[in-house]
């Protein structure tokens, strides 16, 4: 299988959390990114896969997916070895419930912090308002999770899924952007530690940290 990814592609990084955990060997074929340019030019090949041009992609003999989410569960089809879903139905919805959110709800408020903390500043200067109005989406995101932590050692319970994986990469990236959750929030905290524990996040995150450190400096 070859992977399409992006140095510090969060939805690369949902793909490359899911290999890891699944044990899965891979090509990983790195596009270009920097700071400037960021993604563009698209590399030739993803943007001969993916009409968007967009990472991640993969191909996996025949077959050519793109989207982290269709691709995660791709993976959870063809390789349910260690899986990332429950089996039952109401698990599974719960599970790509948050998936979804995280993509969709979460990202778009970590992606604001991202755009105004972690890249350089426009000509035209920094946007105070849109980190203020993100840190204040984020904290009513926090206090939402934090419930629904309440109880629970994953987001599905006992077993680790998809669901931690989406949002403990957007949220990781917030914390790492000096958005974390308050600390009042214990269970959110505390799962947010597990989630650091595990060599897969864990390795994902210092890799990431180690590249956006010296692209920053170089
Ligand atoms: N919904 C897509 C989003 C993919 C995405 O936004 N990829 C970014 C990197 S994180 C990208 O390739 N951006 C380049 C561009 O849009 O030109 C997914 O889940 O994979």
């Amino acid at each position: 299988m070859k992977l399409y990814s992006g140095p510090l592609s969060l939805f690369t990084a949902k793909v490359r959390i899911a290999l890891a955990e699944k044990g899965l060997a891979y090509e990983r074929i790195e596009v270009d990114w920097n700071p400037r340019d960021r993604y563009l030019p698209h590399h030739p090949e993803v943007a001969a896969l993916n009409p968007r041009g967009q990472v991640p992609v993969i191909v996996d003999g025949d077959v050519v997916v793109y989207d982290s989410t269709l691709i995660l569960s791709h993976l959870e089809e063809t390789r349910p070895g260690t899986p990332l879903l429950p089996d039952d139905p109401a698990g599974r919805a719960r599970a790509r419930q948050f998936e979804a959110w995280a993509d969709e709800i979460l990202f778009p408020a970590v992606w604001d912090v991202i755009e105004e903390a972690f890249y350089p500043a426009p000509p035209e200067g920094r946007d105070a308002g849109r980190l203020e109005a993100a840190r204040a989406a984020l904290a009513h995101h926090h206090a939402m999770l934090e419930k629904e932590l309440a109880g629970r050692t994953w987001f599905c319970g006992e077993m680790f899924s998809i669901a931690d994986i989406g949002v403990m990469v957007f949220l990781g990236a917030a914390a790492t952007m000096g958005v974390p959750p308050s600390q009042e929030h214990v269970h959110l905290v505390a799962w947010m530690q597990r989630c650091r524990a595990r060599p897969s996040i864990r390795d994902e995150f210092a890799e990431m940290a180690a590249f956006s450190q010296a692209a920053l400096a170089g």
